[in-house]
């Protein structure tokens, strides 16, 4: 691997702390301590400023499906960027990059989602499936029916609609959100919130939130439910099996359009091209962004069924923006699905490589920091507790403890996040047999540290039940 000549580590992180705003940062802290320079990448692995090879175990912020350094990606930037660097697909015209790779979204969707509607990111995808779901009813003769059913601790994007739909209170507490008209039911976590419940009642006794929700707030006021197919960023939940056939039924029984949010879940994530197939549910909009071009470019958008598609049709819809559809993003998205599907990526992950990994990363349930250990597909968190038996938490506030261990890994060269104190991954879906050895031994060793360091600062004691 080249690594490019450049400033010493030292001057670019002060250089950096002087200027640039980093998302989800406290700033003052971050600038204390100095950011991470990463400057290049190739495969699963990302390289620092220091010359470190670290294993992305996160494929970036979950996006970079195929791995990084595929020159067919770069190439197809530049011939669009030659050809016609930038159009837009407002005013009566097209390009073939959006012809193409609408084409391509709508044979790889499932049923009839066969419509797309273009965003340069999944939160702005989000927002357009506010505008949709509510001028598809407002069209239909029903404009007070426009509430959207959400759930806590789910992640829909950071602007003003994704982070409202989105059920992070971190978030919400910061101005003024949620958005009126939009509520929020409860999680399928068993882990953390099942309480006496096996996980089975359990998630029927969350799904059923959804139908009591319909009926408290107004069958007629209900426009759609949003949720992802696996909780990414909450923390890779994953749902009891009883969970998503009740949550469909019950979309299906009062007609509300069900939102699968499948940025994260989607293009192969779950072993499957959509989590919506993986977890067997008949979704009316599908979200989509990060996995669709890999990373490579910024894209986003909402694949909706044809039905959706001609009731919103009717009508000018006041909605779309600069980038939509935008063809340089598109023609490398579609470089990038044309890699997944001729290379056979997902029929790997699902019959091969995820398997293996899965053995292997239940093996960490077996760490003493470790409750459950859950993956579907490419996507998989543990449960760090102070006491597996009762499924304790920590006392020390909700991270302390994942943040130790985060950065153990950090130390270790593996890139495993911590979201309270669970523990995340997702590589990219390229990632052998022998890349995941070296992740589950790097996890381990850095559990094990972490474990050290979290007795040594006297943190191992559980909060009361
Ligand atoms: N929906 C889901 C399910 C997501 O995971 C978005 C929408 C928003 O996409 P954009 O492209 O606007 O970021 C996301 C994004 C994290 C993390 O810390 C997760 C995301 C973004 C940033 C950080 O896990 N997911």
């Amino acid at each position: 691997m080249n690594i490019r000549n450049h400033f010493p580590t030292e001057e670019l992180q002060k250089r950096d702390a002087a200027h640039h705003l980093h998302p989800f940062s406290a700033q003052d802290d971050l600038a204390k301590k100095g950011s991470k320079i990463i400057t290049s990448a190739q495969g699963v692995y990302v390289f620092d400023s220091n010359g470190e090879q670290i294993l992305d175990a996160m494929a970036g912020l979950w996006c970079v499906n195929i791995g990084y350094g595929r020159e067919e990606l770069a190439q197809a930037a530049e011939r669009q960027m030659r050809e016609l660097p930038y159009y837009n697909t407002f005013f009566q015209t097209t390009h073939i990059p959006a012809i193409d790779l609408s084409e391509k979204l709508a044979q790889l969707a499932p049923r009839d989602l066969n419509h797309v509607f273009y965003a340069g990111s999944g939160s702005e995808a989000n927002d357009t499936n506010i505008r949709i779901v509510r001028q598809y009813w407002a069209s239909l003769g029903y404009s007070e029916k426009n509430i959207i059913i959400s759930r806590k601790n789910a992640y829909h994007g950071s602007t003003l609609g994704g982070a409202s739909l989105g059920g992070m209170s971190a978030m919400h507490k910061q101005g003024g959100l949620p958005i009126p008209d939009v509520h929020h039911i409860n999680q399928p976590d068993w882990w953390a919130e099942g309480g006496e419940l096996n996980p089975e009642e359990f998630g029927l006794a969350r799904a059923r939130e959804l139908e009591e929700a319909i009926i408290e707030l107004g069958e007629n006021r209900v426009a759609a439910f949003i949720a992802e197919p696996v909780q990414g960023a909450g923390g890779v939940i994953v749902p009891p099996d009883t969970y998503w056939p009740e949550i469909q039924r019950i979309c299906d029984k009062y007609e509300i359009i069900l939102i699968a949010d499948e940025v994260i879940c989607g293009f192969g994530r779950t072993g499957n091209w959509f989590g919506s197939q993986t977890m067997n549910i008949r979704p009316d909009i599908m979200t989509i962004a990060k996995g669709l071009s890999s990373g490579y470019q910024p894209i986003g958008g909402s694949i909706v069924t044809k039905k959706i598609a001609d009731v919103i049709g009717k009508d000018e819809f006041n909605h779309g923006y600069t980038y939509s559809s935008h063809p340089v993003a598109a023609a490398v998205a579609l470089a990038n699905l044309n890699i997944i599907e001729s290379e056979g990526i997902i029929d790997r992950v699902r019959n091969d490589t995820a398997p293996y990994l899965a053995t292997k990363w239940a093996t960490l349930a077996d760490h003493p920091m470790v409750g459950e250990a859950k993956i579907v597909g490419m996507m998989g968190s543990i449960a760090l507790t102070p006491n597996k038996t009762n499924r304790a938490r920590f006392l020390a506030p909700s991270g302390t403890v994942g943040y130790i261990c985060r950065e153990r890994c950090f130390a270790n060269n593996l890139i495993m996040r911590h979201v309270g104190d669970r523990m995340i991954i997702s590589p990219p879906l390229i990632i052998d047999k022998e890349q995941i050895d070296i992740l589950i031994e790097r996890a381990w060793k850095s559990l094990d540290e972490g474990m050290s360091n979290v007795k040594e600062k006297k943190l191992w004691e559980s909060a009361p039940i």
